[in-house]
Formats: structure tokens, sequence, C-alpha cells
């Protein structure tokens, strides 16, 4: 299947989507909203597919939701449409899904990015919300992951001011994985997903969904999710496969079951 916004493609169990409006700084109108939504339930269904990077251009990951489409819309529009309550779908994407973000990220792209897992960013990445500028403010997470991300005292900078930070900034204050240089980071972020896809599916999986569960309750109901997922582990054939193989001194050959 082909998108209008978006390129797809397969590397043994690793899909790299690319967002592709460059005349717009891939910027996110609901079109690309649409077909990331239905590509990642595509990608979620495909058992040949064990991880996926979400990339943009070198100058733009991408620059925000697109200004020219949200300009005209007025209160009872947004409200009784229930606007960019799509994306949820995307942030709900339960396999292992990398940012790697280059150029700017900004307002929506920052909030599709934090979306991801992890966040690997070339040094030319410029994260921020920069909505106060357009008399609006982030509506897609930035007010509550950035938060999450970073702390009240920076969320509240970036969030108040508008100001961007860079990649530097961005991985000293948590919410980037890791920079590395701009030629090096679509092979960074494949190599890293295609290591998460060699590993048994269910427990990667299962880790995604501890570490989520992580930002939504207590520690003590966190400590008490983690160790039944643990145990369920112990039901798959991967983690028989993963034990005796280190015990054998071999390498492991996952099934996924
Ligand atoms: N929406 C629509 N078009 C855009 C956007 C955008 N967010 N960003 C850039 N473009 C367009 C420009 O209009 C321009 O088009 P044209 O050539 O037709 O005039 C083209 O992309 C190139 O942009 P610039 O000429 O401005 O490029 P510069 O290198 O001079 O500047 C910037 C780059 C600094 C990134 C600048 O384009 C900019 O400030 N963009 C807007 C950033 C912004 O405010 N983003 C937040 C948007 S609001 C938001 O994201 C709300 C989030 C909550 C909902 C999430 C739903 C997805």
């Amino acid at each position: 299947m082909s998108y209008e916004t978006l390129l797809i493609e397969r590397r043994d169990r690793v899909a790299l989507i690319t967002l592709n409006r460059p005349q717009a700084l891939n910027a996110l109108n609901s079109t690309v909203m649409r077909e990331l939504g239905q590509l990642l339930a595509e990608l979620q269904a495909d058992a040949a597919i064990g991880a996926v990077v979400l990339t943009g251009s070198e100058k733009a990951f991408a620059a925000g939701a697109d200004i020219k489409e949200m300009q005209s819309l007025d209160f009872v529009d947004v409200y009784t449409g229930n606007f960019i309550s799509g994306w949820d779908a995307i942030a709900g994407f339960s396999k292992p899904f990398i940012a790697a973000v280059s150029g700017f990220a900004l307002g929506g792209g920052c909030e599709l990015a934090m979306m991801c897992d992890f966040i690997i960013a070339s040094k030319s990445a410029k994260f921020g919300q920069p909505e106060i500028t357009l008399g609006v403010m982030p509506g897609m997470g930035g007010s509550q992951r950035l938060t999450r991300a970073v702390g009240k005292a920076k969320a509240m900078d970036l969030c108040l001011t508008g100001r961007m930070m860079d990649a530097i900034e961005a991985e000293s204050a948590g919410l980037v994985a890791r920079v590395v240089e701009p030629e090096r980071l679509l092979d960074e972020a494949l190599e890293a997903a295609a290591k998460i896809a060699s590993y048994s599916l269910p427990s990667v999986m299962m880790t995604k969904e501890a570490v989520n569960r992580a930002f939504e309750q207590t520690l003590t109901e966190g400590l008490r999710f983690e160790r039944r997922l643990f145990h369920s582990l112990f039901a798959t054939e991967d983690q028989k496969e993963g034990m005796a193989a280190f015990v054998e001194k071999r390498k492991p050959a996952f099934r996924n079951r």
C-alpha cells in the first residue's frame, strides 16, 4: 500500500517510516494522522515486524500540527470533532517504536516524538513547544509527557516561552536517549531497532508495557504489575530457549512464542 504523506521501507524485522511532507517541514495534518494510524495498525498485525523507526527529513522531524489546516477551525469544530484524538491510536502502538529526530521537532512534532518509546537525536535536532506563540497551548501531550520527561522547571520554561532546546540540552534534560552525529542518525536508530527486534517479541512488548506503567500508577502497583508480567514470561518457549542458550553458551533462536 502506498501513502501520500509517508514512506515505508522494511529492513528484515524493522520497519522504517519517513514523514514525507517536505514542502511543509512535515507539518502534521489530518492525512498524516490517518495514514500513520493505518500503517501502524498494519505493522502491529504483521508478525514479521519486531520494531519500528519513525523519522523525518534532515531539516525537520515535524514542525508541528499543520497551522494552515487548523487556523480556520473554531471551538465547536474542535470540541465536537474531538480534534487530534486520532493521535491516541499512535501513542497506543505496542511494538517498540523509536523516533530518529533531525532538525525541528516542534509542537505536535515534539509530542509525536514523545509518543515513541525513546528518541535518538541528531546533533542538529531542536525540540520545543511553541504553541504559546500561536495563542494556543500543547494539545497532544506536551504539557504532560514533556513534564514527565524533563521535570516541571524545564517543561514550564519551554511551554511558556516557546523557546527551542538543542539536542545536547534535550539529552541532559532526559528527553532524548542518545545524541549522534547527523550522518549516524538513521544507522544508530535502525541498529537499535534491529537489536530489539532480535529479542523475543513477548518479552519486548511486556517490557515496554511495564515501563509505560511507571507513568500511570504508584510504585507498589507498578512493582506488582511488573512482577506479574515477569511471571507470565515463564509461560513462553522463548524463556526456555533464552536461558538454555545462556547455559549452553550459544546464541538463542527466539521464535516469538
Ligand atoms: N504548519 C503548516 N506549515 C508549516 C508549519 C506548520 N506547523 N511549519 C512550517 N510550515 C511551512 C511554512 O509555512 C513554509 O511554507 P511556505 O513555503 O508555503 O511558506 C514551509 O513550511 C517552510 O517553513 P519556513 O519558511 O517557515 O522555514 P524556516 O526554516 O524559515 O522556519 C520553523 C522553520 C522555525 C520551523 C518555522 O517554519 C516555524 O516556526 N514553524 C511553525 C512551528 C510551530 O509553531 N509549531 C507548532 C504548531 S501548533 C501545534 O503543533 C499544536 C500541537 C497540538 C496538536 C497536535 C496535532 C498533530
